[in-house]
């Protein structure tokens, strides 16, 4: 074994210099989280995503430690017989101890190993174990957290693994144990505090305090160094928790999270300065051909109009009322008259060929996520496109997943509309074909007032009078159950954006996440986001945001804050992020009713963009995606590991950081080139043409060339592991 190694990351192609240095022969890598084949948020998009690059990089080498759960097993894990000796013997121990240990392939890209803990099996040394973590650590954990006693359960299985596993090895190689978000933070703490011979790591993707305290009333980033951490977690009822995360954070030889806003949090809430920021990347897949992302943009969209011409279907009235202040006075008080009159309208009263969609989607965090500002600016926006006479519709939707008891009524007879019409017009279309050939046949031109007859007449007029609606196309597209209690709702009630035909702007909430199954939309998420002009993601309190990021892979432009850790990095890494359709709102310098006005500028610029404005302002968001590239952003994990593995077997391993070769960093540039034939310009945003809203020849590819920047130099990234500091970035 040899005595003294060391990696230090040189370039963005950090993996291939790792390759050449490290024996991994002896080193194995274990990555434990609740989210391992449990899709509860974002840390199973960060584990999912990367496991390809790790898997590479580790081969056999590499295992992921998660929870069972028998239905996720069923369909996405291939249980197999695991291959390495050691652990097969540490399951065998386990299993023959009352446990019950599962080891298979997770069926995603790289095909990682998974080994499953079953820790309802093991429920019944709960209170031993328990007891175990009150002596030894001095935490506490009540028994009616559900959650935390799951946490207790899963971690106390982790470290007796962890340690089998090393006792189970006659020369036992390095490990590195890497733990995410406090659920699985009390296997780490164990592995500590019976010294194991473990490099360890825990990465944060949210602070427990930090998320709690955002979603009340509190002033969150101008107080971070004043609060009484204990007295708000225990105010909160989470002090068992917290304990655990500050416990891991604290005890771990290298501590991480996703972003440097982040860093700033739990530096303060839990007291320890993050080692690294290690953001989240995605699995970037390139298309062979350019255009083929403006493909997929053109069918999604195609879809989703469809879906749109279901919701808005048919006509019905309206009630207009007119107030007139009456000249008697029959009390003291000023008397008025209401006049009540109908007027008919239809609903699908716009041109679909000029709707923008905007989305917004996530957990159901109204004001950590933005939705309180985003409906805010919709408001606004729908009264700045009514006085500007506009030609521009907006459908705004809201993807997040609240209690519901299945699809309202309404929604699906809109889409049962659609079909009858479509089928309809089908049937028509037929009789209508056979009369022309019929005529044909017999050498006639046929007579274009005798193609239709009555009964075409009678089956059209039917199809018809079947769309006569007394209502307004629904806002949701559920049946709440807290109906009047949810906060979008009550929020849509007091803004009153209804879906009447004067509103330019739209609403539609799926308090669902999509499914290509449904009946309604059947379309997955990314089909989805594929399908929408631009991701509105206005958070208040957002580590990362892998939202925006998916949006920024797929072409999609989007708007997220300078609150969170994904504005924060392209704000970073983007000399003019707007430009390349990054729009990042300020919600740290500014009030929120200035953030607010901000947003509904962005909108409205962007509903004035062109068609061609939009389809230039794609090719450049798309172009972003190598930035987000775990096969960039994984050098900082392959970091993290090496430093911990350098401050666990120090006599092994060496970890030199590299000097930063350039103070400013690595930033992409303005696009030079803006498309021909420019009128007026905006500025941040390619320039506007009269006239050009049909596509014009206009050469891309020359575009892209012109714009490319080579993410892959290596000279002038920021080496983020030497001088990495934490503090609030300069406003721009
Ligand atoms: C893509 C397609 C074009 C389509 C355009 C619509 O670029 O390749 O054929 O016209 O999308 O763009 P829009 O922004 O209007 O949805
Ligand atoms: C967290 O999930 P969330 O949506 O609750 O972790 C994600 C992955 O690191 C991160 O992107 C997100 O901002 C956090 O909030």
């Amino acid at each position: 074994m040899p005595l003294s190694r060391s990696l230090s990351v040189t370039s963005l192609s950090g993996l291939e210099d790792w390759d050449e240095e490290f024996d991994r022969e002896d080193a194995i890598l274990f990555e434990i989280a609740w989210e391992v084949s449990n899709k509860v948020g974002g840390i199973y998009t960060v584990i999912q995503t990367k496991a390809r690059l790790t898997c590479e990089e580790w081969g056999e080498n590499y295992f992921l430690v998660g929870p069972y759960m028998e239905s996720n097993v069923r369909t996405q894990v291939e249980l197999i017989e695991p291959c390495n000796p050691a652990l097969r013997r540490t399951i065998d121990k386990m299993n023959s101890s009352g446990c019950k240990v599962y080891f298979g392939r997770w069926l995603i890209e790289g095909s990682p190993y998974v080994i499953l803990l079953d820790v309802g099996f093991t429920a019944w040394s709960l209170d031993r174990w328990k007891s175990e973590l009150w002596e030894k650590c001095g935490i506490g954990v009540p028994w009616f957290d559900r959650e935390a006693n799951d946490a207790v359960l899963f971690g106390f299985l982790t470290a007796w693994l962890l340690g089998e596993y090393a006792a189970q090895c006659d020369d036992p190689p390095h490990i590195v144990a890497h733990f995410h978000e406090w659920l699985a933070g009390l296997g780490l703490v164990l592995c500590r505090q019976r010294q194991l011979p473990i490099a360890t790591i825990f990465t944060t993707h949210a602070t427990l305090l930090g998320r709690y305290l955002c979603a009340g009333s509190v002033d969150f980033y101008n107080n971070l160094a004043e609060f009484n951490v204990d007295k708000e977690a225990g105010d909160r009822q989470i002090y068992h928790r917290y304990c655990l995360e500050r416990a891991a954070a604290r005890c771990t030889h290298v501590f991480t999270t996703v972003s440097q806003i982040t860093a700033i949090e739990a530096e303060h809430l839990l007291k320890r300065k993050p080692d690294f920021v290690t953001p989240n990347g995605l699995n970037v897949k390139k298309f062979s051909a350019m255009h083929e992302f403006q493909n997929l943009h053109a069918q999604s969209k195609a879809r989703i109009q469809e879906f749109v011409r279901g919701h808005f279907y048919g006509s019905g009235f309206i009630i207009h009322a007119i107030i007139f202040t009456c000249p008697y006075t029959i009390t003291l008080c000023q008397t008025y008259v209401f006049l009540l009159f109908c007027v008919p309208c239809r609903h699908l009263d716009f041109n679909l060929d000029k709707t923008v969609f905007l989305f917004i989607a996530g957990r159901y965090e109204f004001s950590n996520k933005g939705a309180d500002i985003f409906l805010e600016a919709l408001a606004r926006l729908n009264y700045l496109l009514r006085v500007n006479h506009s030609e521009v519709t907006v459908i705004a939707f809201f993807i997040m997943p609240a209690r519901t008891n299945n699809f309202n009524v309404e929604t699906l007879k809109g889409q049962a509309v659609r079909k009858q019409l479509w089928d309809t017009a089908q049937t028509v279309k037929e009789r209508f074909g056979k009369k022309l050939y019929e005529s044909l046949l017999v050498g006639q031109l046929p007579d274009v007032s005798k193609m239709l007859d009555k009964e075409d007449f009678t089956i059209m007029k039917r199809a018809i009078f079947a769309t006569q609606r007394q209502c307004l196309p629904p806002v949701c597209t559920h049946n709440m159950l807290e109906d009047s209690s949810d906060p979008i709702l009550n929020c849509i009630r007091r803004i009153g954006l209804f879906n009447t035909s004067q509103d330019r702007v739209k609403v539609i909430f799926h308090p669902e996440f999509l499914s290509s199954t449904s009946p309604l939309l059947p379309m997955d998420y990314e089909e989805f986001v594929r399908g929408c002009h631009l991701g509105v993601f206005p958070s208040y309190y957002e580590p990362w945001g892998y939202t925006p990021a998916e949006c920024t892979v797929m072409g999609i432009p989007s708007i997220s804050t300078n609150l969170s850790g994904f504005g924060c990095f392209m704000e970073e890494h983007i000399s003019d992020p707007s430009a390349y359709g990054i729009y990042i709102l300020d919600r740290r310098y500014r009030g929120v009713d200035e953030s607010c006005n901000q947003l509904t500028s962005f909108l409205f610029q962007f509903c004035q963009q062109s068609r061609r404005q939009r389809i230039i302002q794609r090719n450049r968001t798309e172009r972003l995606s190598d930035l987000l590239d775990w096969r960039y952003l994984g050098r900082y994990y392959i970091s993290a590991r090496h430093m911990a593995l350098a401050k666990a077997f120090p006599d092994t391993y060496m970890y030199e950081p590299q000097e930063p070769t350039s103070a400013t960093g690595f930033r992409y540039p303005r696009p030079a080139s803006v498309p021909p034939s420019p009128a007026h310009s905006l500025h941040s945003s390619p320039h506007h043409s009269e006239g050009e809203d049909e596509e014009e020849p206009y050469d891309e590819d020359l575009e892209a060339e012109k714009d490319r920047v080579n993410i892959r130099q290596p000279l002038n990234v920021p080496n983020r592991n030497k001088n990495h500091t934490v503090g609030l970035p300069e406003k721009n």
